[in-house]
């Protein structure tokens, strides 16, 4: 069992903030708590035609070296303390932070995917929250992206989709992750509209020698391509699986052959991929 002080970080998220940030008195960033606690990681996702970077998915980890570094267990330990809606904030603010320090948003068009519950997004405070943690930190929420996963808590949240709709109202994109998956629910789909369409590693693994596979993921690529999604298809590990898929016509990329979470923001052929000749034309 992990403590819950192994979670709380007594600096408070005020001082992470100046530190990186200076001068930086930022009222909102400063609601989160054990904010050192958090090391966001960071995926490139890629233009399927050329590799470009398009994206970063940031993605959480918990103190290197400790028992919470991976994600599944940060998560699950900071539910099982009733600590989830202070974990997300965290990871909202840190993915942000970092990111900017790093100039992700000075790149022209990059944009950051954050990952967010179904359940922070339908609590009305953290609306107001990710408002001004932008506004604050000094980010236009057109280069971030929310993505949602989790369909069985969205299904059972009537106001969820008009909840999701307030945070386009802000400016931000809308993913939905998992597609294939959790979204097996299609009306969620029809009503969202998202501006990204994620299909999920389980679908794209084996897709160049799994006919079923093929078909499903060419489908679901047309069906967001109709809805007028940019689609991105996740868990790409090789040359194989990147040419199936660039076939089919998908339009962006994630996946170790292209790009592995790192704490910094990496390049594709950067990225630890085994440099296939399709990235050695980059080097
Ligand atoms: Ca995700």
């Amino acid at each position: 069992m992990f403590d819950i002080d192994q979670l709380r970080d007594t600096r408070g998220v005020a001082t992470a903030a100046a530190a990186m940030e200076r001068p930086a008195p930022e009222p909102a960033v400063a609601e989160t708590r054990f904010f050192c606690t958090v090391t966001p990681f960071y995926q490139p996702i890629v233009r399927a035609s050329d590799l470009a970077v398009t994206a970063y998915e940031a993605l959480a980890r918990g103190p290197a070296d400790s028992p919470l570094h991976p994600a599944r267990t940060l998560f699950a330990t900071a539910s099982g303390l009733g600590e989830l809606p202070a974990l997300e904030r965290v990871c909202w603010t840190a993915s942000l932070l970092h990111a900017r320090r790093q100039g992700l948003f000075r790149r022209p068009g990059t944009r950051l995917f954050l990952n967010l519950s179904p359940d922070r997004i339908a609590e009305p405070s953290f609306h107001e929250f990710a408002r001004r943690t932008v506004q604050e930190i000094g980010v236009d929420p057109r280069r971030v992206v929310i993505e949602v996963t989790e369909e069985s808590r969205i299904r059972s949240n009537p106001d969820f989709v008009r909840s999701l709709m307030r945070y386009r109202e802000l400016g931000f994109g809308i993913a939905l992750d998992d597609v294939g998956t959790g979204f097996s629910d299609l009306r969620v789909l029809a009503e969202v509209r998202p501006d990204y369409l994620k299909i999920a590693l389980e679908l794209v693994r084996g897709v160049d020698v799994h006919p079923g596979r093929h078909h499903v993921v060419g489908s679901l690529i047309a069906l967001g391509h109709a809805m007028g999604s940019t689609v991105v298809v996740e868990g790409v590990e090789t040359e194989e699986e990147l040419a199936a898929v660039r076939g089919l016509g998908v339009d962006c990329v994630q996946g170790h052959l292209v790009g592995r979470p790192a704490a910094q923001l990496l390049e594709p052929r950067m990225a630890g991929a085994p440099s296939p000749p399709a990235l050695r034309r980059a080097a």
